[in-house]
């Protein structure tokens, strides 16, 4: 896949999604027209081909309370050690992937172009969409199966400085397994994913935001109501949803949804992705 340089890349925030200071925008007076060249012309070309492939899409929430909670507590002791590592939730959820993945190969898998074989891949080489001026790029993190979540963070890093200096590789843009696109980094909830041809899985994560859980949600029986409208113990959770698409033709919904209990579990209690961490 060719990659051309990228002039003014856009760089996004959950909060802030362009941090060039930009002239005030106008009203076009007439019709332009422009040529789709370049990544863009890719783009309709996998985009067309994803599209011709029958998947479909599988929703759920994960409570990511834990995870910010650790996640806020990394970033104090890495702060303290003078560390500059960048730790956003993408190589938690990317490790977690990973680990999920070992135990439904079938979700990193390759199909031929006549769907006649199915190519399960030993690497988990796992994709981030990344939104950069010239269109959508999706290099990918190679060998997570071997990756601790400090070598995630550091090669997410990596790939996202290339990516905003238009200096993604062939080589970061091959190979892929796996994708996801963390659309809720610019905001949003729900998506519906294409899948990254010829992967067979590709995830969209939502904007983690408190969201209100009543009691019978949180594991905590004993605070529950049996008045439908009085919740005393409503309490408010960092909740993400993400939006599962996957190759119909091979990936039955069940498979899907087993998998991301999977993950949610890893997420939702962090602690135990330590025991399967290598
Ligand atoms: N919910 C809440 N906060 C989020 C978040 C989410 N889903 N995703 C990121 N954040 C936070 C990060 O934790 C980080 O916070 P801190 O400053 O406190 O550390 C901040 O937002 C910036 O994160 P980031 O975007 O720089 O880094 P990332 O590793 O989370 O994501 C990348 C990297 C490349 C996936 C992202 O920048 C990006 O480009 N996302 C857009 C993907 C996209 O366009 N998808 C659509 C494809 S289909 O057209």
């Amino acid at each position: 896949q060719p990659i051309t340089k990228s002039t003014t890349p856009i760089s996004t925030t959950a909060t802030n999604t362009v941090e060039t200071p930009r002239k005030q925008v106008q009203p076009m007076k007439e019709d332009r027209h422009e040529t789709i060249k370049g990544i863009k012309k890719i783009m309709v070309k996998t985009m067309t081909q994803a599209n011709s492939i029958p998947h479909f899409t599988y929703c759920d929430d994960y409570d990511l309370t834990e995870l910010v909670k650790l996640r806020k507590k990394l970033k104090k002791l890495y702060e303290q050690e003078k560390k500059t590592l960048k730790l956003s939730y993408m190589p938690f959820i990317i490790k977690a992937c990973s680990l999920a993945l070992t135990e439904y190969p079938i979700l990193n898998a390759h199909v031929d172009a006549k769907c006649e074989t199915i190519i399960y891949k030993a690497t988990h080489n796992i994709g981030v969409a990344m939104d950069t001026r010239d269109g959508l790029l999706v290099p990918n993190v190679k060998n997570v199966q071997t990756l601790s979540i400090q070598d995630i963070a550091s090669e997410l890093t990596r790939l996202q400085q290339q990516a905003y200096n238009g200096k993604l590789t062939n080589d970061d843009m091959q190979g892929g397994t796996f994708s996801l696109s963390n659309i809720g980094a610019i905001g949003g909830t729900y998506a519906v994913p294409v899948l990254v041809v010829p992967e067979v899985a590709i995830g969209a994560l939502g904007k983690i935001s408190l969201k209100a859980c009543a009691p019978e949600n949180l594991d905590d029986s004993s605070s529950s109501s049996d008045d439908d409208e009085y919740y005393p113990n409503v309490r408010f959770r960092h909740m993400m949803s993400i939006s599962w698409s996957a190759d119909h033709r091979v990936i039955d919904g069940a498979t899907m949804a087993r998998f991301s209990n999977k993950l949610k579990s890893y997420l939702e209690n962090p602690i135990s992705m330590m025991i399967n961490t290598k």
